[in-house]
């Protein structure tokens, strides 16, 4: 079991985890569909409200039976083994809370070749301590660009460049014996303009063409663009494209390629649920929602975050928690820090969504947090994040396939005296290489001239200089940028949530300019960070003065720290301490057993000191000296002081 029980903070989900283990012993396994019944009878009114929230009842109550109708159909489809390991999730613990996730995110083909490549390097998995893998898109894709798999041609048919369905499934079967959770997207927003509902659409299917946002001229398109930002402004200008086959304009809000789906209509609900339980029944434990803030669109709005967005998230969980209840679901909101915290669900409406939510605001804080050396920005807004569910948790990253936004709340950059238009020129100006002091070697990614916005990409250890260290040969360069991959690591594998490092980024990839020679990527700057794993590198790892092999041992120790701690797990607290030194950024981890473990780092390029009585309040002084877990030393601070040198970070253990 694990060590964070299921809270009743979501009433019908925790009520079932309840019901599930007072009932579970008297039901035999092949009582698994009395099970269901159990299920669909506890949440059968929410499913209903959240039904017909989105679709008037007068209209629709045909195709609400048909729903009912559909789930047990779905659950028939549920392999046997996934229905026991359904159940049993149920009666343990949050397991996705647990100290002792640490995870990966691959691109398949960059890794090991393909499927079976991958099941291959499962041993160097093991050995840095992965047992999560988020593994990119690998379904069925338009040749030529296909924005690296997000515009789908299938929800679940293999393509052939990794395998087929059967490498698949043996995949999967090995990570459970193995102990390895599976992460795989679920493009829930959009499908590609070669989908099979999208091309019977453009041969003039009216049910087809009712599956998206279709229109006969650019009159309602118009009203939509008034209000409606651009994702990729750069290739993909405007959120309408004409399609000359139909003579029509359909709703395109990523690229032109990529259609989006029209949920007002509830056949594309029931169809796309269809789709969820195919994905998730070749053994999938997490399910990434894609773009999930873009799924309900409205003229005069930026069609974002609205409340139908939440809703129809409501529903897809309630209905997988009948269907597949050992599924959870990951929300991809990259949005303001209070708006992501609503993708966990609201109480106050009953509607449980996703489990578990990227903290994008962390990682915009820290980028920015390097850039300025500074951590008040971070302090500040992690004040302003509303508490998240207990039953919810964090991914905790730095660096992933996309860009990095400059998110940050204007109000509080005004707080601290800088201006949000020159602060975000200045952080682009830093990681984008206009700085000739500046070490990172970024680019700008979809530049808006129109907003004056921009976006950073390039690899975790191009951006920290690894790349401009080598290049100039500069150890001092180098040491700091190795320093700086350690710790921002290390403070998303303290932070609590499930740490996902970025495949490569554990032996400091740099930059991999390759893409530019495909015509395919290279109008898309996010390839730049999306290279191919080094295998000649890792076997060399042994080899202890290589940057790499610093890098990888470095925080294989810390992954190896944070599983042998339970104060790590999510269900713990996480307390930001402000030291009145600017530079530093100090977190506590505690538990009701009085564990504790303090996160102190040093975003200076110089030693920092700090004061440090009200450390010895906070109890880390009560049996001698505290230590630190990272450096296994104790630490002494007699004087009062503590001195902590340039990113250094301490995880100091309270004795
Ligand atoms: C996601 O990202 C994926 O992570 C991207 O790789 C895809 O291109 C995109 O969806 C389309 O499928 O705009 O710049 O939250 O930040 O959903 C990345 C809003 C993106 C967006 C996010 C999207």
């Amino acid at each position: 079991s694990h060590p964070c029980p299921p809270k009743n903070s979501w009433k019908s989900k925790m009520n079932q985890a309840k019901l599930h283990r007072l009932v579970s012993d008297q039901f035999k396994e092949k009582d698994s569909n009395a099970l269901f019944d159990l299920r669909l009878t506890t949440n059968l009114s929410l499913i209903q409200h959240l039904f017909f929230s989105l679709y008037a009842e007068e209209e629709h109550s045909e195709a609400f039976k048909k729903l009912l109708n559909q789930l047990p159909k779905l659950f028939a489809t549920r392999p046997d083994a996934l229905k026991k390991q359904d159940v049993q999730r149920l009666k343990d613990g949050n397991w996705y809370q647990s100290e002792k996730i640490m995870g990966m995110q691959l691109y398949v083909e960059h890794f090991n070749k393909d499927l079976k490549g991958l099941q291959q390097k499962i041993t160097y998995l093991k050995e840095l301590g992965i047992n999560f893998v988020h593994m990119m898109p690998i379904t069925t894709r338009p040749k030529g660009e296909s924005d690296g798999g997000y515009a789908v041609n299938s929800y679940h048919e293999v393509d052939k460049k990794y395998g087929t369905k059967e490498d698949l499934l043996e995949l999967t079967s090995e990570f459970r014996k193995q102990g390895i959770f599976l992460m795989l997207d679920f493009v829930v927003n959009h499908t590609s303009n070669e989908f099979s509902w999208a091309k019977k659409a453009m041969k003039g299917d009216k049910k087809y063409q009712g599956y998206y946002y279709t229109f006969e001229d650019d009159t309602i398109p118009k009203e939509y663009e008034k209000t409606l930002p651009e994702v990729f402004p750069e290739t993909s200008p405007g959120n309408f494209t004409h399609i000359p086959e139909m003579n029509k304009w359909v709703m395109t809000v990523f690229n032109t390629y990529q259609w989006d789906l029209n949920y007002n209509n509830p056949e594309v609900f029931m169809e796309m649920l269809a789709n969820l339980v195919k994905l998730v029944n070749m053994g999938v434990d997490v399910v990434r929602f894609d773009a999930l803030a873009f799924l309900w669109k409205k003229i005069g709005t930026i069609s974002q975050n609205l409340p139908e967005a939440h809703n129809l998230i409501a529903l897809f969980r309630m209905c997988l928690q009948v269907v597949a209840p050992g599924v959870v679901l990951l929300a991809e909101a990259i949005v303001a820090p209070t708006d992501i915290i609503k993708y966990f669900g609201e109480d106050q409406k009953e509607g449980n969504e996703c489990e578990i939510a990227y903290n994008a605001s962390l990682m915009a804080l820290l980028w920015n947090s390097i850039a300025t050396k500074k951590t008040q920005l971070l302090y500040k807004s992690w004040a302003h994040v509303p508490p998240k569910p207990k039953d919810c948790t964090w991914i905790n990253y730095i660096r992933c396939h996309d860009d990095i936004g400059l998110g940050y709340e204007n109000n509080l950059l005004y707080e601290l005296g800088l201006n949000p238009e020159m602060h975000r020129k200045f952080l682009l100006d830093y990681y984008c290489q206009r700085l000739d002091w500046s070490p990172a070697t970024g680019q700008v990614f979809m530049y808006n001239p129109k907003t004056g916005d921009g976006r950073i990409t390039g690899s975790a250890a191009s951006l920290l200089g690894l790349e401009k260290g080598l290049a100039q040969n500069d150890p001092e360069m180098i040491e700091g940028s190795i320093a700086k991959i350690i710790m921002l690591h290390g403070i998303t594998f303290a932070f609590g949530g499930i740490p996902l490092i970025y495949a490569g980024d554990e032996i400091g990839t740099l930059n991999d300019y390759s893409y530019l020679k495909d015509k395919s990527k290279k109008n898309d700057s996010r390839w730049l960070n999306r290279p191919m794993q080094d295998w000649d590198m890792i076997a060399k790892l042994d080899d202890e003065k290589r940057p790499q092999a610093k890098i990888f041992h470095a925080l294989q120790k810390l992954i190896r720290i944070r599983k042998e701690n339970p104060v790590f797990a999510d269900c713990n607290d996480v307390q930001l301490y402000h030291t009145g030194n600017d530079h530093i950024l100090v977190f506590e981890r505690s538990n009701s057993k009085k564990e504790g473990l303090l996160v102190i780092c040093n975003f200076d390029e110089n030693p920092q000191v700090i004061e440090t009585s009200w450390v010895k309040k906070l109890g880390y002084f009560a049996q001698g000296d505290p230590k630190d877990l990272v450096s296994n030393k104790k630490i002494e601070i007699n004087s009062g002081l503590l001195e902590v040198l340039p990113y250094q970070m301490f995880w100091l253990q309270r004795a």
